[in-house]
């Protein structure tokens, strides 16, 4: 059997670390209570015609108040790691000023009943829902000024949990809040200017930096960055389209990369966007450039670009997920031995990687022979990718739950765990199982 779990586990290396992913905003629900300010999702949320099912955060799955249940699920799969983040405005509801002692006191439970479990928790700061409070006052993301309140954030996390994470990832996927929130107009908080997303996109590597810095003072624990690689290809191989390929490239991947690596934005991609370029202090550049402990690498699919810069549905030799996202194991293989050779980063790990599927419940069982499928040739992938030289330490499979999947409302599941919203039932698919195999075969091979 090609999908057989037992046999992939062997292509990876005994220390290798299987884990599953989440974001506050998409799991806790929980939204007003005990303190919470509101984020810029839970009013994005309220404007008509953000969401495709119209729905809101206000519940989501209720982990808030279950995480107990989800964390006995993790443990009966056998999760070496949980991916999660910390929503600021619950802990501290105007993004500047007083902290709610009962929103870490959450936090607290939570990392203190995954340790319990056996479980190790890797936290992220940012994974969107900015403190509504930030954008009504100074601008979000568009005021310089918030560079100070987030590292006075990520140091406040870091000293009162740092000593129980295993790592602690600044922000989760800067090109999708910059972009998806201030240019495209998908994501909160819904503006649509390049000048305005990339003015955001250079205060979050700021923020990052600085962050880094901060927590440095207070914690030993790991502490690194998480990006999102959509690797981008040229519908045809006219010197247009791979022009605008590479332009693309150098926005989605480069834009982040070598600002952290290198220490500068790409020129090429500088001279693209002209007049929209950031303003760029005297210092920034050294700022942002903080060594970093790991990469996180979040990967679903690759972009086709044709020569106006407009993107083009690929073959789909593999199929194509419910988000309508091509199936391409290959480029995730490529990708990370790319990244190896150009960057030298260090040791990566594999934050998010997954996909949505129309799945249902069939007699108690959910049938997901396509996830199943997805998985096994991503990890096949990254299997070749490390043979060829990329340092990855551990794979996050996103989601641990459906969950709240942004624009797309509750439509779409990425989960591991079906979860029924009318009752919060959490059913483990096919996938759950299978991978519970996998994880269970490799570790008799510890
Ligand atoms: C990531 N894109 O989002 C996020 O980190 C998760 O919160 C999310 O649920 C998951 O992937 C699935 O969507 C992305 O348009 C959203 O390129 C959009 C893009 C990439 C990543």
């Amino acid at each position: 059997d090609h999908l057989d779990a037992a046999g992939l586990a062997q292509a990876f290396p005994a220390n290798f670390l299987w884990g599953t992913a989440t974001s506050a905003a998409q799991i806790e629900g929980a939204a007003f209570e005990d303190g919470k300010g509101p984020s810029i999702w839970d009013a994005f949320c309220r404007q008509p015609g953000r969401i495709n099912d119209a729905s809101n955060i206000d519940i989501a799955c209720d982990h808030y108040h279950r995480f107990r249940e989800d964390v006995a699920l993790m443990k009966g799969m056998g999760l070496d790691c949980y991916r999660f983040s910390l929503s600021w405005p619950r802990v501290q509801p105007l993004g500047q000023g007083a902290w709610n002692e009962a929103g870490f006191a959450f936090y607290d439970r939570l990392v203190d009943a995954l340790l319990e479990a056996g479980i190790q928790p890797h936290a992220t700061l940012y994974h969107w829902d900015l403190p509504q409070a930030l954008d009504e006052t100074i601008g979000g993301w568009l005021s310089r000024d918030i560079v100070g309140h987030f590292a006075d954030y990520a140091r406040e996390v870091a000293r009162r949990l740092g000593d129980r994470l295993a790592s602690i990832a600044t922000h989760n996927e800067p090109w999708c809040t910059a972009t998806l929130g201030y240019e495209t107009a998908q994501f909160a908080p819904g503006h649509k200017s390049r000048s305005e997303s990339l003015q955001v996109a250079h205060h979050l590597m700021l923020s990052h930096g600085d962050a880094i810095a901060a927590m440095r003072t207070v914690t030993k624990t790991k502490l690194g960055i998480v990006l999102n690689h959509t690797p981008s290809f040229p519908a045809t191989p006219t010197e247009a389209d791979r022009r605008a390929a590479r332009i693309d490239d150098g926005l989605n991947v480069r834009w982040y990369m070598d600002p952290i690596f290198r220490g500068a934005y790409p020129q090429d991609a500088i001279d693209f966007v002209g007049a929209d370029a950031p303003q760029v202090e005297a210092g920034d550049l050294e700022r942002i450039r903080q060594p970093l402990d790991f990469l996180g690498l979040n990967f679903y699919t690759r972009s086709l670009f044709a020569a106006d810069g407009k993107t083009v549905k690929g073959p789909g030799k593999r199929g194509f997920s419910d988000m309508g996202w091509e199936i391409v194991p290959e480029v995730f293989a490529q990708h990370l031995v790319r990244l190896a050779r150009e960057y030298s980063p260090p040791p990566m790990y594999i934050t998010e990687n997954g996909m949505a599927n129309a799945d249902r419940v069939v007699d108690g069982r959910v049938p997901d022979a396509q996830r199943i499928a997805y998985v096994h040739s991503h990890l096949q992938a990254l299997a070749t990718a490390m043979s060829l030289g990329a340092d990855v330490r551990g794979y996050f499979y996103w989601s641990m739950l459906d969950n709240f999947e942004w624009n797309s409302g509750y439509l779409k599941r990425f989960g591991l765990f079906h979860v029924d919203y009318d009752t919060q039932q959490r059913v483990a698919k096919d996938s759950a199982h299978w991978y519970r195999d996998l994880i269970s075969a490799h570790r008799a091979r510890r």
